[in-house]
């Protein structure tokens, strides 16, 4: 009897202990789920504003969206499978070479947290209502489309990116823009971010920084320096240092001199080893119809 209660005993224990393991094992699975997503089978219509433009957001565009694990407020959405382009502009250039009625189709994914994705097409009329664009088949517009590639990480944020040309005055958030514009000429591009500074930033970064002014081992790359001088100064000192022990330990809630984020033009104007200039705003002679900008995304004080 009493060997009875015994294996008894073990043979629960044994059996608890196996169910735990397995419910354990369980809650470690990733979610290898992609979310179910379904797109409008009409479509949806958008006019030409008074600005020229119709600006649609991927996220507009779907009838549905669900997701096993990632909450529908987390969901990502954007065209083209290009995590970047959440939103599209279109100018008069959409509607050339377009009948009236017809509409264009628009890849649309939504991504969850452990970045699985779903697609679907969404069709989509741009419409000119308000008459805005010429009627002329001669109408040609500029279009400019901006990049921004974050260094060391792939995360997405929104920049705040402003565009001011003439007859022409727009402001984006994100991490990629395409715009078009009627006229030819010089136009300002502004790129910023100044949320989150300590983003990146821990003790490894300070440990980093002192190794490279002792000498023990030196930046290897441009971007380190950009984002080792937190304090603007265009060399690398135990001021820089000091600045982000200061943050890190809450004696300032953020970089005084710097913002969170320097953007670095990569195509049009080649990062400069000498040239320590925190820009903000660039002027662009745009000539081309078709341009690009492709930016460099650093976050300020994180060097490893
Ligand atoms: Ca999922
Ligand atoms: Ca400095
Ligand atoms: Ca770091």
């Amino acid at each position: 009897m009493r060997n009875t209660i015994l294996l008894s005993c073990i043979l629960l224990f044994y059996f608890t202990l196996g169910k735990t393991a397995v419910l354990n094992s369980s809650l470690d699975l990733e979610d290898t789920v992609p979310p179910k997503i379904s797109c409008f089978n009409y479509a949806l219509t958008q006019n030409i504003k008074s600005t020229g433009f119709a600006q649609v957001f991927a996220k507009d565009l779907i009838l549905s969206a669900v997701d096993d694990e990632t909450a529908p407020e987390e969901l990502r959405f954007y065209f083209d499978g290009n995590p970047k382009m959440s939103s599209k502009l279109f100018g008069c250039n959409t509607l050339l070479g377009l009948s009236t009625s017809a509409p264009i189709e628009l890849k649309i994914t939504v991504e969850d947290l452990s970045g699985n994705q779903a697609h679907c097409i969404s069709p989509l009329l741009i419409t000119d209502t308000l008459e805005i664009c010429p009627s002329d088949s001669g109408i040609s517009n500029y279009s400019l489309k901006i990049e921004i590639t974050p260094y060391k990480t792939n995360s997405i944020f929104d920049a705040n990116i402003s565009v001011v040309g003439p007859n022409f005055n727009q402001s984006f958030s994100g991490q990629s823009a395409q715009i078009e514009f009627l006229d030819p000429g010089k136009y300002e591009v502004c790129i910023e971010k100044n949320d989150d500074p300590i983003n990146g930033v821990s003790t490894a970064d300070i440990y980093k920084i002192r190794r490279h002014i002792l000498g023990i081992e030196e930046f290897t790359d441009l971007y380190q320096y950009i984002a080792a001088d937190v304090n603007n100064s265009c060399s690398i000192t135990a001021s820089d240092m000091s600045e982000i022990k200061k943050l890190l330990f809450g004696t300032i809630d953020k970089f005084r001199h710097k913002d969170s984020w320097q953007f670095v033009p990569i195509n049009f104007s080649p990062p400069n080893p000498t040239d320590c200039t925190f820009n903000k705003c660039w002027v662009i002679e745009i000539k081309d119809r078709n341009v690009q900008l492709e930016f460099a995304a650093i976050k300020i004080g994180d060097v490893r």
